[in-house]
């Protein structure tokens, strides 16, 4: 048994070790060389780590588009209508949770309250003042791509696009790309749902292109199978580069210690407390179990800091625990894409802190104008690299402050990224499991449900 267990989980173990090495040697390349890396020099340590993402993420979208497809086109409409009203009500409850957590949890530690805000020079981070109705405005339209082609590239160049730097200085372009980028995946899994849902009312004459997705979905879960065993070493080289950049422990400590303690307690009070009292309501058992088979996938989410490139092996892990891979392969690229708790506490408590460091008292009317447009920004973020770093510019301009503002926070948003997208990544796969559980019946699993009632409640 004990042997089994090794080999069971020795990708698992490997990639968890990965993350602790890639960190212990960035402290130690740090320490011997006193931080002084040059930027080519940190390229170097992570290119390992960078090519495993590359080939991450070019399976994303063919993956998330087939994968969409296939999982509304091969069920009967008003399954897949069900499956979809409980994803979006489970993606909604664990959203505006997070975000209230959150707020609850900034105005009662006040982080920024007598702290000093950023006052080196204002990088030129995007300086046009990105108004809140302009950018939902943005967010709807960028629901109904005009061109698929266009929207393909965009993502595609968007995933690229990994900041790399994490540095404060991101520069102008960086932000206007990456806001212009950051939600153009939500159109094609809009349009891969719509067209879903018109090759299943093909019937017949729907079943060959049906059967390209299926294909073209289970072509990409196999290479998965093989990309997924470079990850111990992805993540290790990742989270080492990515240490030695750390711009200064002084400031990770000093002025955003508390900032960063904050957006940490809100993410596990979240996470392994609002989740789990979610999940038991639902379904009459505590997730922890699950959480433990999900191991591999969180140490990719923490390791690459994308909830899209994690994607893969998040369908491949939970197909490995017995979910139906209807449910799957809806509810984690939409979840992937439009579902991410994480993001959604941290921009309500990045904003309201960076108001406290200027002395701005939110009225509650304000507040509640936060709870929405974190919501709408963490919708609207894509599963990139601090993604949840652009959109949150439409939450600064909810509390009057311009988007350069987010210079106050820079230093240290990557490693809260890495934090944040296992959240983001944790909340999705709970709400496969949740659903799959809920639509067993359905779903017509009865070996499931044998399983199902088997296990402790
Ligand atoms: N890194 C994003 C993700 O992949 C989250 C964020 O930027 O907030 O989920």
């Amino acid at each position: 048994a004990k042997k089994s267990f090794l080999r069971e989980n020795l990708l698992t173990i490997l990639t968890v070790v990965g993350v602790l090495g890639g960190t212990a040697l960035g402290i130690l390349l740090r320490s011997t060389t006193g931080g002084q890396w040059t930027k080519r020099e940190t390229m170097y340590l992570a290119f390992p780590g960078e090519i495993f993402l590359r080939m991450l993420k070019a399976l994303i979208i063919p993956l998330l588009v087939s994968s969409v497809i296939t999982a509304i086109g091969g069920l009967d409409l008003s399954l897949s209508k069900k499956i979809a009203i409980r994803s979006i009500l489970y993606y909604s409850a664990t959203t505006v949770c997070a975000v209230i957590l959150g707020i609850v949890l900034v105005i009662t530690i006040r982080p920024g309250v007598n702290g000093t805000s950023y006052s080196g020079k204002q990088s030129n981070v995007m300086t046009r003042h990105v108004l809140t109705q302009d950018t939902l405005l943005d967010l709807i339209r960028n629901l109904f791509p005009p061109n698929l082609i266009q929207a393909c590239i965009a993502q595609a160049q968007t995933t690229l696009k990994d900041p790399g730097n994490g540095s404060k200085e991101l520069t102008s372009w960086d932000f206007e790309e990456r806001y212009e980028n950051t939600t153009n995946v939500l159109g094609l899994v809009v349009f891969a749902i719509v067209f879903g849902i018109s090759l299943g009312k093909l019937g017949e004459r729907g079943k060959v292109l049906l059967q390209f997705c299926d294909s073209l979905s289970e072509a990409m879960m196999i290479i998965t199978s093989w990309v997924i065993w470079i990850s111990p070493l992805g993540v290790f080289f990742l989270v080492a580069a990515k240490v030695l950049e750390i711009e200064s422990f002084a400031e990770l400590v000093g002025r955003l210690g508390l900032y960063f303690a904050t957006v940490l307690l809100g993410l596990f009070l979240h996470g392994f407390g609002t989740l789990s009292i979610l999940y038991f309501i639902a379904v009459r058992r505590l997730p922890f179990k699950v959480i433990g088979q999900l191991s591999q996938v969180l140490a990719t989410a923490f390791g690459t800091a994308s909830s899209s490139a994690t994607m893969p092996i998040t369908i491949q892990t939970l197909d490995k625990m017995g979910l139906d891979p209807r449910v799957t392969r809806f509810v984690i690229p939409v979840g992937a894409t439009i579902n991410m708790d994480g993001t959604a506490l941290y921009e309500a408590v990045a904003a309201i802190f960076i108001a406290q460091l200027k002395g701005i008292e939110l009225s509650f009317g304000r507040t509640v104008a936060v709870c929405v447009t974190a919501t709408a920004a963490s919708i609207g973020a894509a599963g990139i690299p601090q993604a949840g770093l652009v959109t949150m510019v439409m939450v600064l301009d909810t509390v009057g402050l311009p988007a350069e503002e987010v210079i106050n926070i820079i230093a240290v948003d990557w490693l809260l990224d890495r934090f944040r997208t296992t959240i983001n990544v944790m909340c999705d796969c709970l709400g496969a499991r949740l659903v799959d559980i809920l639509s067993v019946g359905e779903l017509g699993r009865a070996d499931e449900q044998d399983r199902l009632n088997a296990e402790p409640h």
